[in-house]
């Protein structure tokens, strides 16, 4: 039960957390957080964690999460969009998404190859009544 995934998985959330302050700009003073649902394995299962970024940053998953991720949600779409990329920096081959539960499926060839993702804050939601 124990296994790599999960190991590096708790290590990695408090490097995330510390993401990081937002520029300047109308929906970043809002401090709206832009997160992804993200798996080690396919359908949801494995390790799973939230990543958090501030709008229009781009965030690299680093050690124990490079080449990590199988599936996908966005939880908070479509007011919440993300790219996701080949390599870390936000470079090489991205893949727009809002929710794909395995990406082992097709070729399987975006599967265990996510390095980093950019999220944006499309619009704010007003405040509940
Ligand atoms: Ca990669």
């Amino acid at each position: 039960m124990f296994n790599l995934k999960s190991l590096v998985a708790f290590s990695a959330i408090a490097v995330f957390s510390s993401v990081s302050a937002a520029p300047a700009g109308a929906l970043e003073d809002r401090q709206v957080q832009a997160c992804a649902y993200l798996c080690g394995d396919h359908f949801f299962q494995g390790t799973c964690l939230t990543f958090c970024t501030q709008h229009d940053q781009c965030a690299n998953f680093g050690t124990g999460f490079n080449d990590w991720i199988s599936s996908i949600r966005v939880p908070n779409a479509p007011q919440i969009s993300c790219v996701f990329y080949e390599h870390a920096s936000c470079t090489g081959a991205s893949l727009a998404t809002d929710y794909d539960e395995t990406l082992h499926d097709g070729n399987g060839w975006w599967a265990d190859r996510i390095s980093s993702m950019r999220c944006r804050v499309n619009y704010i939601l007003p405040p509940k009544a």
